[in-house]
C-alpha cells in the first residue's frame, strides 16, 4: 500500500477573497508556488481540496469517487445554472437525463444549427453595414439569443428580443458578482424560468406546437421509465441549459476577433491553409482564454490518492483554465499558438475548457461540438466575408472577472 502523505496546504482561515482576487490563476498560481498539483486551502468557511492537471482531470470524472449533489454554490445556482438541472445529479439519473441532451445533438439538428447561425450572421450584418460602429460583444449575445430560441423551437417576437437577451445573458454574467449586477442575474432567471414553464404547459395543453427535434419539445413531452413528465420547473431549468450557453459563445467570439485583430499574420494564415486550421485555430482560442474558471464537486466516500487521503464530504475543485495552461501539458502555454493541435493526441483529460471525461456518463460540457460548429462559422465570417476597422479601445481582459472579456466588448466599425 502507498505511504500516507499530508497534502501541500495553503495556510489561513479563508481564502475566498484571495479566489476572487486572483480570479483564474488561484489555483494555478498555488500549483506552481507548492510545487503540486493538489493542495488543501479554505474556501466559503470550509476545507476545499484544489487540483488541476491531466491526472487530476481523471480523478475528478470518476463517478465512484465524487459526486455533484451539492457541489454548487447557491449564488451560482440561483443565477447561472439553476436548481434541479442536470448539472447537479448523479448516477443513472443523471445519465437519463444528459441522454435527452445529447439526443439533441444529431448530425441533422448540429447541422440546423449551422443554418440558424448563419441566417442570423446575415441579417446581423446587414444592420450592421447602416451603424457606424458596433461593439461585438453585445451584437453577438442578442443574434445567438435569436439563434438559440428558433433552434430550441421557443417562440421569440420581436418586440420581447431585447428584454429575453438581457434575461438570459445575464444569467453567466452574474454568478461571481456582486450587489444589482449579482441581483440582475438572480431576477433574470426568475423571469426567464417563468416565460419557459408557460411556454411547455402550453405546449403540453396542445395550445402551441413544437417541432420533435427541438429542445422545447423534447424536455416538454419527455416521459420517464414511470410515465411521467419532467416536473415543469425542471423542464424550464434544462430548456435554459441549451439557450443561456448558446448565447454565452458571444464571448469566445469576442476572443476570436480580439485574437485577429492582435495576430494580423494568422488571418493570412487561415486563408491559406486547409480547413484543418480553423479547427486548430479555434481550439487554441477555447485553451488560451480564461471562460469556465473551476468546477466541483464533493468526496462520495473515504479514498487515498497518490498517498493523499480525500474524506468523505470534501469540497473539491478542478483548475479547468490552469489545466489548459499547466507545462507539463503545453509546450509555452501562454503563446497563442494553434499549430500546437496538429500533434495534440486528444486526451479527454489535458483539454478541458467545457470539462473532460465522458458525455454521457459523465458531466462533460453537453454542447462542445455546438460550441466549435459556430465559433468556426464566425472565424469565416471575420477572415474571408467582413470588412471592417477596428478603433482605438481597451483590449485588455481581466483575470479577476469570472466570465472576462476585452474590457470594451471588441468595438467594430466601417463594417462592410
Ligand atoms: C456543462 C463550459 C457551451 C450545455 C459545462 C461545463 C463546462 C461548460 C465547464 C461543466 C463540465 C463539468 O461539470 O465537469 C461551457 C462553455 C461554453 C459552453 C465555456 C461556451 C459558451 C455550451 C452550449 C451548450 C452547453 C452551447 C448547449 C447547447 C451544457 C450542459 C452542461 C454543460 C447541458 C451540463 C452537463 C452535465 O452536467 O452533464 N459546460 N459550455 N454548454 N454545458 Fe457547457
Ligand atoms: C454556460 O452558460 O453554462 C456557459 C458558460 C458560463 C460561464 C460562466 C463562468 C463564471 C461562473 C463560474 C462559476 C463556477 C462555479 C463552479
Amino acid at each position: 500500500m502507498e505511504d500516507k502523505k499530508v497534502m501541500p496546504f495553503e495556510k489561513g482561515l479563508e481564502h475566498g477573497l484571495d479566489f476572487l482576487a486572483e480570479g483564474y490563476k488561484y489555483i494555478l498560481n498555488r500549483r506552481i508556488s507548492l510545487q503540486s498539483d493538489i493542495f488543501e486551502t479554505r474556501l466559503l468557511g470550509q476545507k476545499a481540496i484544489c487540483m488541476g492537471g491531466e491526472e487530476a482531470a481523471s480523478l475528478f470524472y470518476d463517478t465512484d469517487k465524487f459526486k455533484r449533489d451539492g457541489a454548487m454554490p447557491n449564488r451560482v445556482q440561483q443565477t447561472l445554472v439553476g436548481k434541479g438541472g442536470v448539472q447537479s445529479l448523479d448516477g443513472f439519473e443523471h445519465t437519463q437525463r444528459k441522454q435527452l441532451f445529447m439526443s439533441l445533438m444529431s448530425k441533422e439538428n448540429l447541422e440546423r444549427m449551422d443554418k440558424e447561425i448563419e441566417y442570423q450572421l446575415e441579417k446581423a450584418v446587414e444592420k450592421w453595414k447602416e451603424q457606424s460602429e458596433i461593439i461585438l460583444y453585445d451584437e453577438a449575445k442578442e443574434l445567438l439569443v435569436k439563434a438559440a430560441c428558433a433552434w430550441a423551437g421557443v417562440p421569440l417576437q420581436q418586440e420581447e428580443i431585447k428584454r429575453r437577451t438581457e434575461q438570459i445573458t445575464s444569467m453567466f454574467e452574474s454568478p461571481m458578482a456582486f450587489g444589482p449586477s449579482h441581483w440582475r442575474g438572480r431576477n433574470g432567471r426568475n423571469l426567464a424560468e417563468k416565460w419557459i414553464r408557460d411556454l411547455i404547459r402550453q405546449v403540453r395543453n396542445s395550445e402551441i406546437q413544437a417541432e420533435e427535434h427541438t429542445a422545447l419539445y423534447t424536455f416538454s413531452q419527455h416521459k420517464d421509465a414511470k410515465g411521467e413528465f419532467l416536473p415543469v420547473k425542471v423542464a424550464a431549468v434544462e430548456i435554459l441549459n441549451i439557450i443561456r450557453p448558446i448565447s454565452a459563445i458571444s464571448i469566445y467570439i469576442s476572443f476570436i476577433a480580439l485574437t485577429l485583430h492582435q495576430y494580423p499574420e494568422l488571418k493570412e494564415k487561415i486563408k491559406t491553409r486547409n480547413s484543418q486550421y480553423y479547427q486548430y485555430f479555434v481550439q487554441e482560442v477555447r485553451r488560451f482564454y480564461p471562460f469556465f474558471p473551476i468546477q466541483g464537486a464533493i468526496v462520495k466516500k473515504d479514498f487515498t490518492w497518490k498517498g493523499y487521503e480525500f474524506k468523505k464530504g470534501t469540497l473539491t475543485i478542478l483548475d479547468l483554465y490552469g489545466t489548459n495552461h499547466d507545462p507539463k501539458l503545453w509546450e509555452n502555454p501562454s503563446l497563442f499558438q494553434p499549430e500546437r493541435f496538429e500533434n495534440w493526441k486528444g486526451s479527454p483529460f489535458s483539454f478541458i475548457p467545457q470539462g473532460g471525461g465522458d458525455y454521457l456518463s459523465g458531466h462533460r460540457c453537453a454542447g462542445e461540438w455546438i460550441t466549435i460548429r459556430i465559433m468556426k462559422i464566425f472565424l469565416n465570417y471575420f477572415v474571408n466575408e467582413l470588412k471592417f476597422e477596428v478603433p482605438p479601445q481597451d483590449f485588455s481582459y481581466r483575470f479577476n472577472r469570472m466570465p472576462t472579456l476585452p474590457v470594451d466588448g471588441f468595438i467594430m466599425k466601417n463594417i462592410q
